[in-house]
């Protein structure tokens, strides 16, 4: 009777120990894998508009891979890449961007950058909106950061230099591609 008394607690109280050890493991992730961003913008869009570009900077200490992003105001997400070829602008969807240890990876118009698409209301500017970003370790480990990311027509502090035309909302400019699955 005593034993189990005394036993009983003990077992409850380690028990709660484990839990809340695993729960703030869960939520520190995204720092304890050390990955930072900086100066992340989305761009504005104007009602009807279907998709829209979001940019940042992105530093994996340790290295790693962004897998995916994605927005309550917006139907689905993709990480794409912009290059040229030939004398033209292609864009697709890639599965993941390498962010090599240390290194910043830019997400810039007419480089990788994140594409928000079937938007469910016109992002206004000066606003902000919720983005998550999906992550893949060395070891294929996933985790998710949560960012309130600004919308701007142009870069923080309005350095855009160096930037390529091509990739602006209504995209007049940018390759009739059939297999982009969305309007530029
Ligand atoms: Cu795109």
């Amino acid at each position: 009777m005593n034993t189990f008394n005394s036993y009983s607690p003990k077992t409850i109280r380690s028990g709660l120990l484990a839990c809340c050890a695993l729960a703030f493991a869960a939520i520190s992730h995204s720092q304890t894998t050390g990955i930072e961003v900086k100066d992340a913008w989305v761009r504005t869009s104007v009602q009807g508009q279907k998709a829209t570009g979001a940019f940042m900077n992105i530093t994996a200490k340790d290295g790693a891979k962004l897998v995916g992003v994605s927005s309550p105001v917006a139907g689905l997400g993709e990480v794409h890449e912009m290059k040229m070829e030939g004398d033209v602008m292609k864009m697709r969807a890639i599965t993941a961007l390498d962010l090599p240890a240390g290194k910043t990876v830019a997400l810039k118009p007419g480089g990788f950058h994140l594409m928000l698409m079937d938007l469910k209301t016109p992002l206004k500017k000066d606003s902000t909106i919720p983005l998550t970003l999906r992550f893949k370790d060395a070891q294929g480990k996933e985790s998710t950061l949560d960012l309130q990311v600004n919308v701007s027509t142009q870069a923080p502090g309005g350095a855009s230099s160096g930037s390529m035309p091509g990739h602006m909302p209504s995209g007049q400019t940018a390759p009739r591609n059939p297999g982009m699955g969305h309007q530029h």
